[in-house]
């Protein structure tokens, strides 16, 4: 148990921590709100002894800041005499767990100390047994759009800027369960329950049936987690029945998971692009993926994220954003696709950029069937 004695007198401060280290605590003091902070900062607490009146910040702030940072660590607030009205907002608020007036003796300090650990563990037990099952009906839900088939992937057109003819689709994940539904979700509960490789392995299948049913000189772009691209005998494995339509096949990564920090993703990379497999760089400009991807990945396609293309018709400096991706696009041998577009006034700006694809609503929704 580490406990944070917070208290501008030396004499109660060893007479604490005497007391505490009897009883087996590890004591870390601080002898004023500036010291106390920085303790914070560097360790965490199981509890913590805070005098009011202390060289600033005082005590309540203190306390306050605690909370936020270490939000399990039981706040003890100690004073002789006390700012009623303030300390009352900050009980209310629920910034201080405890209240023991000075002076005390020490036997009040350690029952007040021992009730609320002994509150904290009931809650955290109430708590934990909860967020079990949750998390075991969602392991259920997830098992069961396996077994019973119920994820699917709907088609969105990419079609050519210039002639508005349809090149290929986007395999979008798409959930017919009642509750896991979103793609969202099913991709957060794939990542808690340790199936993305399973739910990469659905998607491969369904990719798999749509390339039989799409004419045959039709694209299929399909969207990769990063994770499941540090397993390279599973990547081998999953895509191995799709090597003979290699050529069709896009493969889009994003980079919500921060895909360059992870260490083996490279060997995947570089075996599905020697297969034939072409990548694609998704939600550039969100955010996610950083400019090194572009340097890294050498994508056949870079689509720009709809941030960047919602009324890129009106705002300047995205159309020189777009110009400079169409520019480096030229010069790797990438192709731009915008997504997201839903005007016409978005979808005839991409065109005076020479951006080489678009996709978005104005052309086509994501649809199950063709
Ligand atoms: O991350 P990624 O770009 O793969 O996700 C695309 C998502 O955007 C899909 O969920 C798709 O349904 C949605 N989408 C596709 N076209 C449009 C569009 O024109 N407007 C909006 N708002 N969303 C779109
Ligand atoms: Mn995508």
């Amino acid at each position: 148990m580490r406990i944070l004695v917070v208290e501008d007198d030396a004499n109660l401060r060893s007479v604490l921590r005497a007391a505490m280290e009897r009883k087996g605590c590890e004591i870390e003091e601080a002898c004023g709100g500036a010291e106390a902070l920085r303790q914070i900062g560097r360790k965490a607490f199981d509890a913590a002894i805070v005098d009011y009146h202390l060289p600033p910040p005082d005590g309540l702030e203190v306390l306050r800041q605690l909370r936020a940072a270490q939000p399990r660590c039981v706040r003890v607030l100690m004073s002789g005499a006390l700012d009623l009205p303030v300390v009352m907002a900050a009980v209310n608020r629920g910034e201080v767990t405890r209240l023991v007036a000075k002076p005390f003796h020490l036997d009040a300090l350690f029952s007040a100390l021992e009730e609320a650990l002994t509150e904290r563990a009931r809650l955290e037990e109430i708590y934990g047994r909860a967020h079990q099952e949750v998390l075991e009906r969602q392991r259920r839900e997830l098992e069961l759009c396996f077994s019973d088939c119920l994820l699917k992937l709907a088609v969105q057109p990419l079609v050519d800027a210039a002639s508005g003819a349809v090149e290929g689709y986007e395999g979008l994940l798409r959930s017919r369960h009642p509750s896991l539904n979103s793609p969202v979700s099913v991709i957060a509960a794939a990542e808690a329950h340790g199936m993305l490789g399973r739910l990469a392995d659905r998607v491969a299948t369904a990719a798999a049936d749509w390339l039989r049913e799409l004419p045959p000189q039709r694209t299929l772009f399909i969207n990769a987690h990063p994770g499941e691209l540090a397993d390279l005998a599973a990547v081998q494995r999953r895509f191995a029945s799709l090597l003979p339509s290699a050529n069709r096949l896009v493969i889009e990564i994003t980079e919500r998971s921060n895909v360059l920090e992870q260490t083996d993703w490279r060997a995947a990379i570089e075996w599905l692009s020697d297969a034939g497999f072409r990548i694609a760089i998704d939600d550039l400009g969100s955010g996610y993926n950083s400019l090194s991807v572009l340097a890294e990945l050498q994508p056949a396609f870079m689509k720009v994220d709809m941030s960047i293309v919602r009324n890129i018709d009106r705002e300047e400096r995205k159309q020189r954003l777009v110009e400079l991706l169409t520019r480096f696009a030229q010069a790797t041998d990438s192709r731009v696709v915008l997504e997201g577009i839903e005007t016409e006034a978005e979808a005839s700006t991409a065109r005076r950029l020479d951006v080489d694809l678009l996709q978005g609503y104005l052309f086509g929704r994501p649809s199950l069937t063709l």
